[in-house]
């Protein structure tokens, strides 16, 4: 962090100078980018957190290495990992956190540019944030297919079978089905290549919730013009956010951090009824 440069866009570098911003520009292209941080909250534990993430406590799945759960030459191999981890996260059992309905506010206002969320919980979407505004950058549960032939799968079946603990198989050529979600090796959606340049015209980028470790997500908050005011609410400082003259570092957690932010706003009531209906 470089506290010694003054902040250009913000009067200072903080969560009520972020408000203002928004509210006087007035502010009208917001990027979100996420990560496995805005869902800790809600039960689903992320990677690489110390004691919490799921490769700290990975040790029952007697993996050769951590990553090998989500890595697709592993799967081809040994997919029971993969969906024995599966059952426990698949979506339908996790209520949406407040940083999700921050981001569903911001869409409702019409702030919201784009949301990129490398999360694969589906909790954005129930959440109520409009399916053209998010970019599952590392796909989801929502689809699956057959990892050989592609063809896709039927979603109640998938169910029936991560719920029996028992592989799926594609009915034509008998390939591994696989969940949509992107696994080490894998190219990431077209829609994330198709949306990539967004953060360019973004008069505001909020970061929340991710290491900033994986690429190419990771290099999106430096597509974010000098001039355009960078948010980081995170429990650590990641990416090289709060090197630049108007980036605001909050370290907090998520629901922490947006409901500050929501007060500074004046939208605290909406933000709260938001999410008690969610
Ligand atoms: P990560 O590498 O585990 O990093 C999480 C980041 O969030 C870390 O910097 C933590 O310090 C921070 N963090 C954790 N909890 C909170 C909190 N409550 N408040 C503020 N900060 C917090 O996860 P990334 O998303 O960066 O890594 C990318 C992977 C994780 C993607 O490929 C995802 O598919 C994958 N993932 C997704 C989920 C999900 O969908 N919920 C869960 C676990 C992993």
């Amino acid at each position: 962090i470089s506290p010694s440069i003054p902040p250009r866009q913000l009067k200072s570098r903080s969560i009520e100078s972020v408000a203002h911003y928004i509210l006087n520009r007035p502010v009208s292209k917001v990027v979100v980018l996420t990560g496995a941080g805005i869902s800790t909250s809600a039960g689903i534990p992320d990677f690489r957190s110390p004691e919490t993430g799921l490769y700290a406590n990975l040790s029952r799945l007697n993996l050769p290495y951590a990553e090998a759960v989500f890595d697709i030459a592993y799967f081809r191999q040994n997919p029971e990992p993969f969906y024995t981890l599966a059952a426990e996260l698949y979506p339908g059992k996790f209520r949406p956190t407040l940083a999700h309905s921050f981001i569903r506010l911001l869409a409702d206002k019409g702030l919201l540019l784009k949301l990129f969320t490398q999360n694969i919980d589906c909790l954005e979407r129930e959440a109520g944030v409009p399916g053209d505004l998010i970019v599952e950058a590392h796909g989801s549960f929502a689809e699956q297919s057959c990892i050989e032939c592609k063809l896709f799968y039927d979603k109640d079946e998938i169910r029936k079978h991560v719920a029996a603990k028992t592989i799926p198989r594609c009915p034509s050529c008998d390939g591994l089905v696989k969940p949509e979600i992107v696994f080490f090796g894998e190219q990431l959606p077209a829609a994330f290549f198709a949306n990539r340049m967004l953060p360019v015209e973004a008069d505001l980028v909020i970061v929340m919730g991710t290491s900033l470790t994986v690429q190419p997500f990771a290099s999106l908050p430096q597509l974010a013009r000098e001039d355009a005011v960078r948010v980081l609410i995170n429990k650590e400082v990641v990416g090289g956010l709060g090197s630049r003259a108007d980036d605001v570092v909050v370290l907090e957690d998520c629901d922490e951090g947006v409901r500050q932010l929501a007060k500074a706003l004046g939208w605290l009531n909406d933000l709260e009824a938001l999410w008690a209906e969610t």
